[in-house]
């Protein structure tokens, strides 16, 4: 079954309006921006000028409606609703403003709209041969960059230079863009997990982490690596080491029939036993079109992992005023076990 039939069996309404730009790509093929207008009969871009165009050479099959100031995208959602007799039409309620909402709600009078309840975000889960391998190219592109800017990398360049240095690799090696903000944490910033890089010089002794990844034709790649400048101490080397083996013991519980909680569980308890309250995220998420997606490999989440699942795994250690690590690989579960779609080193790497 293809993507639209999938979502048209599950949709339990008249029409759809899809907003987020992943589901709108998912569903069409068109990267720009606007919305889409889905029933079983009509399937519609709405988009302004600039993207008509785009539109019409990355979803050939699908008409493309123009809006202006004067035709707005909810009007020309409630003619389409219209011409179709559309009683019932379901909208990303998680992601539309209020105000959006709202707007929506007074043009389609009549109409009842209902939550989208995350119907393509349950089938993107589940990722095709073709999204795969672009996750595969995506991953090896920014293990490659990692790997390059190894010798580039030494004590007296910035956090900031260190990011500099690897979303240029990667764009070399053909990233259409960084996946995310990159991160670059050396030294006591090391024990913010979503530390923004700065001016700090990094010096002899201290860690640096690396949370990055690459775009191949829309899809993403996620992978950290934790490096030492010079010879670290006995205490950064033991926090190294403690989520290096949680991230090896994750590793070798993840695959087909396993459920995501369980898998949490195991690096969670060794690091735990070790450092107490300092591994204080969920161990992975989904990773395609988007960054952060479902399933969640959290105590929270219980999805049973499939085949075609595509997840990182990323233990860490955080210790405000010592520093932390985090060591991160994009996975792709198959029938069999899994593909560890990162080909960058692992040991401490001591530069
Ligand atoms: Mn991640």
């Amino acid at each position: 079954m293809n993507r639209m039939d999938a979502f048209l069996t599950r949709l339990d309404a008249d029409a759809a309006l899809i907003h987020r730009p992943e589901n709108i790509r998912y569903l069409s093929g068109y990267a720009g921006e606007g919305c889409l207008f889905i029933s079983r009969g009509v399937h519609a871009i709405l988009t302004d000028f600039r993207y008509i165009e785009q539109a019409g050479r990355q979803a050939p099959d699908w008409r493309v409606e123009r809006t202006t100031a004067e035709r707005k995208a909810s009007g020309i959602a409630r003619a389409l609703a219209e011409e179709i007799g559309a009683k019932s039409m379901r909208v990303e309620t998680d992601y539309l403003t209020h105000d959006d909402f709202l707007q929506l709600s007074e043009a389609l009078t009549g109409v009842a709209l209902r939550s989208m309840e995350c119907i393509p975000e349950k089938l993107r889960q589940i990722k095709d041969a073709g999204e795969i391998a672009c996750i595969r190219e995506a991953s090896r592109i920014a293990s490659q960059a990692f790997i390059n800017i190894l010798p580039r990398l030494h004590a007296g360049m910035t956090e900031i230079d260190a990011k500099i240095e690897l979303e240029f690799e990667m764009l070399r090696l053909g990233s259409e863009g960084p996946a995310f903000d990159t991160i670059a944490a050396a030294g006591v910033n090391g024990s913010l997990p979503h530390a923004v890089p700065s001016k700090h010089v990094i010096a002899e002794g201290e860690l640096l982490t690396l949370d990055f990844g690459a775009t191949y034709n829309g899809y993403l790649s996620d992978i950290t690596r934790t490096v030492a400048f010079g010879r670290v101490s006995p205490e950064l080397r033991a926090i190294y080491e403690t989520v290096r083996d949680a991230q090896r013991l994750a590793l070798e519980a993840i695959g087909p029939g396993k459920r995501c909680c369980d898998v949490d569980r195991v690096a969670r308890e060794y690091i735990d036993a070790r450092y107490p309250g300092a591994f204080g995220h969920s161990l992975g998420h989904g990773v395609g079109l988007f960054i952060h997606e479902q399933p969640r490999v959290s105590a929270n989440d219980a999805t049973e992992l499939l085949p075609g699942h595509v997840v990182t795994v990323e233990p860490g250690v955080y210790i405000p005023g010592v520093g932390g690590c985090r060591i991160e690989d994009t996975v792709i579960i198959t029938s069999d076990g899994f593909i560890n779609a990162m080909h960058a080193p692992k040991q401490l790497i001591e530069l």
